[in-house]
């Protein structure tokens, strides 16, 4: 297999400068309307938020974990354990972003830990260089898909009005979530009404193989995804699945590494790969990523962990990057939040297109203010 220029080569050169303090700050947002999915209704976000400092200057960095492990096996309680007690001591002045990597490959699995170091440290050199992030990732501006995933409702009336709303704000495409019993005639309600809408569906790994029958039944929606049908942790099965549908599967869950998309693809185990930044480790492992999917015929987008405007910007950044083909999980911050802890928040345009944040490094500026309205612990690692 021919391997094409590593995206992220001169990333990997940087030097990182002397971290005078580095904190963790929880923030507790409560969200407009509870968010359900296969597994579990959030009611608010509770992010775990960390704050560099370098010779005055600041950068900001969001993990993605949840305070439970329903999503992925990470909380903001074992997130905190791993960058305090093995992360963070490993991050020396003057090594390279490289080495860096190098040095957190000897803590296994903690990806979500080591995309929200790595992220800060990215943050940091953009804001000390004034750069945006995303031209320190070497990639142009441009505008950024939008997309809404929309959690399940407690009645079809109550979904179709959401689904309603999201075309009306002219988003790029609609994600709605499925369960159990709660899925083929939900998705028939929305097609029939929304006849050209790009719309997607979101099982969390809710189905086995066994249900393949059922499965099929989507493929006469004409989605342009199902992500995740099957469990989180697998992916031979959704190969055994993909051959059998029409309908692209897409993984989420089951891709932790470059590896692991290079594996379900040679597996055939989708045909488009969520990317998660916090996810698969970080900003550089998301795009090698999707550089290796591009180069494969393999679409790739940016899903999102309702993330606080931090993390929303990081993954507005990342949509730049080589391999986004797709409309990701970036929606207004309305969506979830009646107010952000940053500015600006996001929003579309008449387009239904994401401006990128402009200024130094993520762009987003944290207002201390709502930090103190917000926050539920706070601690000081250095
Ligand atoms: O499966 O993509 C998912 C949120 C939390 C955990 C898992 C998922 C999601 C979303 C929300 O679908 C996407 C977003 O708006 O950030
Ligand atoms: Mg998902």
């Amino acid at each position: 297999m021919t391997l094409s220029p590593s995206p992220t080569a001169a990333l990997e050169k940087l030097p990182v400068s002397k971290i005078d303090r580095v904190d963790l700050v929880t923030v507790k947002l409560p969200f407009v309307s509870p968010f359900g999915t296969s597994v579990y209704v959030w009611t608010d976000k509770e992010a775990m938020l960390m704050r560099l400092e370098s010779a005055g200057v600041l950068a900001w960095s969001e993990c993605v974990s949840d305070p439970d492990p329903f999503y992925f096996y990470e909380t903001n309680g074992t997130a905190r354990h791993i960058i305090k007690d093995f992360l963070l001591p490993l991050v020396e002045p003057g090594i390279a972003l490289g080495e860096i990597e190098a040095r957190f490959r000897h803590v296994r699995f903690f990806v979500m830990d080591t995309a929200t170091t790595e992220n800060g440290l990215l943050n940091m050199i953009a804001t000390q260089k004034g750069m945006p992030l995303h031209e320190l990732l070497g990639r142009p501006a441009k505008k950024i898909m939008s997309g809404i995933s929309i959690g399940l409702k407690e009645t079809q009336a109550d979904l179709l009005a959401a689904v309603e709303n999201a075309v009306a704000k002219k988003y790029h495409r609609v994600k709605m979530k499925i369960k159990k019993g709660q899925d083929v005639e939900w998705v028939r309600a929305v097609r029939d009404r929304f006849r050209d809408l790009r719309l997607m569906v979101d099982a969390n790994g809710d189905y086995s193989l066994t249900d393949i029958d059922h499965l099929k039944e989507l493929d006469a929606f004409d989605l342009m995804m199902i992500e995740q049908p099957l469990s989180y942790n697998d992916i031979f099965q959704h190969a055994a699945l993909q051959k059998e549908m029409k309908t692209a599967i897409c993984l989420d869950e089951s891709i932790h590494s470059l590896d692991d998309a290079a594996a379900a693809i040679a597996l055939g185990a989708c045909r488009i790969i969520n990317i998660k930044q916090g996810r698969v480790g970080g900003l550089m492992e998301s795009m090698r990523i999707a550089s290796y999917c591009a180069g494969r015929g393999i679409d790739v987008w940016s899903g999102g962990m309702d993330e606080t405007g931090i993390g929303r910007a990081v993954n507005i950044h990342l949509q730049t990057a080589e391999g986004f083909t797709l409309p990701g999980d970036t929606s207004e911050t309305s969506n979830y939040f009646d107010e952000d802890i940053v500015e600006p928040g996001v929003f579309l345009d008449r387009d239904g297109f994401i401006d990128i944040p402009e200024g130094r490094g993520i762009g987003v500026k944290v207002v201390p203010e709502r930090i103190i309205k917000r926050a539920v612990r706070m601690e000081r690692l250095r």
